[in-house]
């Protein structure tokens, strides 16, 4: 599915902004037809925003079930003709469309787009009524997982996972034309000649263009062209499928988001551009090879954070001011990567990752398939993870088909260098051996071009991992020092020393993608006692001690880039404070710490 963008044959209309709003905790709106006429309320609602901190209810914040949305929207008078696409790049986590009265798209999973033709449905410079329930209940069939108990009091919902469980249409929304014959898929993948002059020789573009349109018209032929950064032309070719040489290339890097553009066009056999689209393509290698990540050949040592799509009242709302200022920050620190914890994020993260020269794990949102740390550490009833009534095959395919549609919205993107199939799952039985092979090989096969791994939890330590030889990147969340040997960080040395040397035995490279301590910004301790700013500081060096003697280690991302809201608990001050930043974004003693760090990893190239 390719996002929608303005080119010289097509159009795109922005839904954003105000929508009616009415919130359907028992799913009464289905029966009564709440699409079929002006939605009965006097809320509105930004889009795109969660809509549980706009306004200042406690329903409206701790709502289990369906969110109605609805709009009119008037379709430009020049569309005649063309086809038109209504498309939501996220709703979380489920949502039922309607244009006018009739049903059009449902949508399982709350951080990928989709998308529906309705040209049938719409008249070009009439208006249009478009209404979308977007239900926010998780069950263990979800992706993440999560259970809705009804309560004398109310429904309620438990979930397995430390962020809130924000909701609504966090992302834009989209009415946009394509002509009938249209281009509607295309996918680079990039090699380089390593031992050319130099340490780089030709680099090729392999691409692969899917067309659809009218049953028959087969009067149209695929021509592209491949045009660098000041816009000139390096390579052309022509057919669906072909592989373009690039002399010299300026090569994407991190820190250097250089980037080609690929125009993709559909000619006529009257030589006639029937339509065109413009892909970015960032020329560079990705390969693990023995404990080395290689980016461009070149050994590469991630710096940075695990994220979460986070800020106060706008919850998950991709917001361009944050995502600017987040990577201006991500730069002040020194870090030069990031994890899309725990769902892939907006498109335009991506976009900006590319641009900046930011390197990208990219990550599906199964997180929290582990009642072994649920149990323990939420106060969720104890139960197994995978048997037929909790994490079982229907979960499984909601999971790859969740895989599958990261891979194919994200494949293009330089920046995404790993796919990390999953969050802490139970790792350490034959079940979650059971459960996870089969979603490796599909990752596998969906993309053959980048590495593929899950992130390891601290109840599955080295030995006793059973997903240890699938994952082409050992990734590793601990917490020595904060869950374990609280406040000892000289015990805390010893005992991830030890760990993380039996990881370094398996030859694969080790990427540390948590590692944090809760610490209140302003509290400070004399003797660095936890939750202060000076613990947060010793804690982080401790980590770094041990890193550095090990190295197959070939990354760090600190837990977490700033606070971030989670459910309540008893171990959570409004939300997680691991945060480097806070979660306005001011810097902890330990963001300066990091810096210091991070700018001379970073100096070194
Ligand atoms: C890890 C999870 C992360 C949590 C973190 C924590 O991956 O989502 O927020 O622990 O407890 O288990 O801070």
């Amino acid at each position: 599915m390719l996002r929608p963008l303005d080119t010289a044959t097509r159009e795109r209309k922005s839904l954003t902004g105000l929508w009616d709003f009415r919130l359907d905790g028992t799913g009464a709106g289905h029966d009564a037809r709440w699409f079929a006429a002006p939605l009965e309320t006097t809320t509105t609602m930004p889009v795109p925003a969660s809509y549980n901190d706009v306004l200042p209810d406690a329903e409206v914040r701790n709502h289990v079930g369906d969110a109605w949305y609805q709009t009119m929207v008037r379709v430009p008078r020049g569309w005649d003709g063309q086809r038109v696409v209504l498309r939501f790049d996220s709703a979380t986590h489920r949502a039922v469309v309607w244009v006018g009265e009739t049903e059009v798209v449902r949508h399982e999973g709350g951080y990928t787009p989709f998308e529906v033709d309705v040209t049938a449905l719409v008249t070009a410079g009439e208006e249009v009524r478009v209404t979308a329930a977007v239900n926010n209940e998780l069950t263990f069939q979800s992706i993440p997982p999560g259970i809705v108990k009804d309560t004398p009091q109310g429904r309620r919902q438990q979930y397995f996972h430390d962020f809130f469980n924000y909701a609504g249409i966090h992302r834009s929304v989209w009415l946009y034309t394509t002509p009938t014959n249209h281009v509607s898929d295309v996918t680079v993948a990039t090699d380089v000649d390593h031992r050319g002059a130099g340490g780089t020789g030709a680099g090729t573009v392999r691409y692969s263009v899917e067309t659809a349109g009218d049953e028959g018209a087969t009067d149209t032929d695929v021509q592209v062209t491949l045009r660098d950064a000041a816009g000139a032309t390096v390579a052309t070719g022509a057919g669906a499928e072909g592989a373009l040489t690039v002399t010299d290339p300026h090569l994407w890097a991190p820190g250097d988001g250089y980037l080609y553009e690929l125009d993709v066009e559909l000619v006529g056999a009257d030589g006639q551009v029937v339509d065109s689209y413009l892909q970015t393509v960032g020329i560079r290698t990705v390969e693990v090879r023995g404990a080395e990540f290689l980016i461009n050949d070149e050994p590469f040592y991630f710096t940075g954070f695990g994220k979460h799509e986070d800020s106060a009242i706008r919850g998950k709302a991709h917001d361009d001011v944050l995502l600017v200022h987040d990577f201006a920050l991500l730069d002040w620190i020194g870090a030069n990567s990031f994890r899309t914890s725990h769902y892939p994020y907006a498109d335009e993260v991506y976009d900006y990752a590319d641009r900046q020269g930011i390197v990208v794990i990219d990550e599906v949102a199964a997180v929290g398939q582990n009642m072994g740390v649920m149990s323990g550490l939420l106060g969720a009833d104890p139960v197994e993870t995978f048997t037929p009534d909790t994490v079982n095959d229907e979960s499984r395919e909601v999971h790859a088909a969740a895989i599958a549609e990261l891979i194919a919205r994200d494949k293009n993107h330089p920046s995404v260098v790993l796919w990390s199939i999953a969050n802490e799952p139970e790792s350490n039985t034959e079940a979650s051996r059971k459960y996870f092979e089969p979603l490796f090989a599909l990752a596998k096969q969906l993309d053959t071009t980048r590495p593929v791994g899950f992130v390891n939890v601290m109840l599955s330590p080295f030995g006793t991992c059973q997903l240890a030889d699938l994952t082409d990147v050992i990734m590793l969340n601990r917490y020595y020092g904060w869950y374990v040997d609280t406040g000892d960080l000289r015990t805390a040395e010893t005992h991830w020393l030890a760990e993380l040397q039996g990881w370094a035995t398996l030859d694969k490279p080790i990427v540390i993608t948590e590692y944090g301590a809760d610490t209140y910004p302003g509290l400070h301790s004399m003797t660095a006692e936890p939750w202060s700013e000076e613990f947060q500081s010793a804690y982080l060096d401790m980590n770094h001690r041990v890193f550095d003697q090990v190295p197959q280690v070939v990354g760090e991302q600190v837990w977490n880039f700033a606070d971030f809201q989670t459910s309540v608990g008893v171990f959570r001050v409004d939300g997680n404070k691991k945060g480097a930043f806070t979660r306005d974004r001011r810097p902890k003693a330990a963001a300066h710490r990091l810096r210091e760090r991070w700018t001379v990893i970073r100096g070194q190239g």
